[in-house]
């Protein structure tokens, strides 16, 4: 049956007016504030869920003043092109990875360099530290965001369809190692040792199933939330990147909040990032069982000869030089 415009609009209309007689509201709903939030994580994952307890912190504390829309699975805009929406007023809210900062804060790319960050507390300590409170008002003056919480990604591994013995750099080599696509991700995967070679990380399942690459690194939590460990053989815990992603609200939404929402919007990004956290952190302690169980071979290389190789070929280049004198050892120092 086709349906009759004219019909449904009196029928909206006439449901509106009923309403209005029943509660006393007016016919025309209150204007909610709408967050749209785009991401590519898949629904399994931590980062995915937290924008539930982001949802659902805000209905509590300010009950029918905003509209959250989740969009998972990079379903409204693809990886990576969130800050850009962001700053054209096309969505509000997102995770940014510190390679999607360091495009317009070429500082920010100490924290996509491998083996610089610890471990998810020392993460914390410096993005809630001086460190985290410089380089944020930055990433606002040129960026036009505002980060509200840390999130713990994970540890990135290395994760191969076809297992070999791996224990130092030069065991990758021509290893075609799938890296989310910004030059900072692949410059990465090349200080690994292997063939970096960018991909949405949307395709990266079918990327593995099919033998287009070899492999791809990820932390352990996303290896089990997107599955990876269905069609790989073997996790080399290289522990390269403590990774993190920042909640981050664009300025002009974030300024159109009155001062009490602004708090309510930050306590729930907060709220999110820490179940988030906690759930990573537990998780990660337990899923080299879980692999083993699937049929993976987990194996441990030489880490340390990973990390002399990944920073010597960070200090010898280009981003070196964009890192402000003195930030690497503040960093170090920060407990
Ligand atoms: C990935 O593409 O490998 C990556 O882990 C990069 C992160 O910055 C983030 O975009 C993440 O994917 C997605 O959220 C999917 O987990």
């Amino acid at each position: 049956m086709t349906a009759n415009p004219t019909l449904s609009r009196r029928h909206l209309l006439g449901t509106a007016a009923v309403l209005a007689a029943t509660t006393g509201l007016p016919a025309i709903a209150q204007t909610k504030t709408v967050l749209r939030i785009s991401t590519p994580a898949v629904p399994d994952a931590w980062h995915a869920k937290m924008w539930t307890v982001f949802k659902d912190a805000l209905e509590k504390t300010a009950p029918g003043e905003f509209d959250v829309q989740i969009n998972l699975n990079a379903s409204l805009f693809k990886q990576g092109a969130e800050p850009t929406a962001m700053a054209r007023g096309n969505l509000e809210l997102t995770s940014m990875s510190a390679a999607d900062i360091a495009k317009l804060v070429p500082e920010f790319s100490i924290f996509t360099a491998g083996y610089v960050l610890h471990d998810p507390k020392h993460q914390q300590k410096v993005f809630t530290g001086p460190i985290g409170a410089e380089l944020f008002k930055t990433v606002s003056d040129k960026m036009g965001v505002t980060v509200l919480s840390t999130c713990y990604l994970g540890t990135r591994q290395v994760n191969l369809r076809e297992a070999r013995t791996v224990q130092t750099p030069a065991d990758l080599k021509g290893i075609k190692l799938r890296m989310p696509g910004s030059k900072d991700w692949l410059f990465l995967g090349n200080a690994l040792g292997a063939t970096a070679t960018p991909l949405a990380f949307g395709e990266v399942y079918l990327g593995l199933k099919t033998g287009t690459i070899d492999g791809q690194d990820n932390p352990l939590s996303s290896v089990r939330a997107a599955k990876f460990y269905e069609v790989t053989q073997q996790i080399i815990l290289t522990s390269h990147l403590v990774d993190s992603l920042f909640i981050a609200i664009s300025n002009k939404s974030f300024d159109a909040l009155n001062a009490a929402q602004k708090q309510k919007v930050t306590a729930a990004a907060q709220a999110a990032a820490t179940y988030n956290n906690d759930n990573t952190v537990q998780e990660e302690a337990q899923l080299v069982d879980f692999f083993k169980k699937q049929g993976l071979q987990v194996t441990t290389p030489d880490v340390a000869a990973f990390r002399k190789s990944v920073l010597a070929s960070y200090q010898s280049s280009d981003y070196a030089k964009s890192w402000p004198k003195g930030l690497v050892e503040r960093v170090n120092a920060t407990q």
